[in-house]
């Protein structure tokens, strides 16, 4: 089990990514596994800045159904999501959380030092102003931006292929200083999430740990690895994590 050096690091940072994995015992499903969504949905419909110009009615409805699958009453954090909530607040270094999943799971569960790199579904983008507001119902063409109140302007505050991450220079100074990066459920498959481990390893300083079901792309990249669905092997990592500070 990867120990921080506590001669080395009193505090220890921690820098976490999540992808799709951690999500999909709490119902969503993930992008790439077998039945994923880019086995039923071709990512160039749905997420490319083109798709949006070509057909913004069918992208609003590809994130419509996904809106409304998030706000219903049986999808709720799982146990994974708890325990990262519960290793920022007794860590005595500084957690930081990078979420490539566009749902609010990690908040419901109580994290908060907490960056949404591919953005947030419950968030509207107003292309006329710029503005950001909480969206939580559907959005069609003619939808009125809450700042500016004009029409016809909003999408999905999400980032689409082609398009910038969100709070990168944030990240990547999170991750040159990190004493340990651990990867969650993600297939690193998508760039630059699909990176962090390599420019981790790169530093010489931060042990590399996945948390995954099954080998990601990137998995001999990592110093330690444990296999299993994410409700169950995060929290004993977590718990350990812990343990090993008192
Ligand atoms: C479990 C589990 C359980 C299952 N427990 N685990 C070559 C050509 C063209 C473009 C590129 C290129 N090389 C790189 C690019 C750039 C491109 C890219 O990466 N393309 C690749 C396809 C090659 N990237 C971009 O365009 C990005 N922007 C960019 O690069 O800007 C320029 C830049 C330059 C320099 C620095 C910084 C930036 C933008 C990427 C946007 C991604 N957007 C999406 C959709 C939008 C949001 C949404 O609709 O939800 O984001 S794509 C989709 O993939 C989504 C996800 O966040 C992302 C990652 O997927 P994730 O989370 O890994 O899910 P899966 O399904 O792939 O994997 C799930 C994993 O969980 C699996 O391993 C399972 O085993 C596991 N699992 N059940 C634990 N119970």
């Amino acid at each position: 089990m990867t120990r921080i050096d506590k001669a080395q690091s009193p505090s220890g940072r921690i820098v976490i990514l999540t992808g799709a994995g951690i999500s999909k015992e709490s119902g969503l499903e993930t992008f790439r596994d077998p039945g994923g969504i880019w086995s039923r949905v071709r990512i160039e419909d749905v997420a490319t800045p083109e798709a949006f110009t070509r057909d913004p009615e069918r992208v609003h409805g590809f994130y419509n159904a996904r809106r409304q699958g998030l706000l219903s009453d049986n999808v709720r954090p799982n146990a994974a999501h708890l325990a990262l909530a519960r290793l920022e607040s007794e860590w005595p270094g500084e957690v930081l959380l990078v979420t490539q999943n566009i749902d609010d799971l990690h908040e419901r569960a109580g994290s908060r030092n907490l960056i949404h790199m591919h953005g947030e579904l419950l968030r509207a983008l107003c292309l006329h102003c710029r503005g950001v507001e909480v969206w939580r119902d559907d959005m069609a063409l003619d939808s009125v931006c809450p700042t500016c109140g004009r029409a016809g302007g909003l999408r999905v505050n999400v980032v689409w292929f082609g398009e910038m991450p969100f709070e990168m220079e944030r990240i990547y100074q999170a991750l040159a200083g990190c004493d340990l990066f651990i990867s969650i459920g993600t297939s690193g498959n998508v760039y630059p999430a699909a990176g962090f481990v390599a420019e981790v390893r790169g530093t010489g300083r931060g042990a590399t740990v996945e948390l995954n079901l099954e080998p990601s792309e990137g998995h001999s990249h990592f110093t330690e690895s444990h296999y299993g669905p994410a409700s169950e092997i995060v929290p004993i990592f977590v718990e350990t994590l812990l343990q090993e500070r008192t």
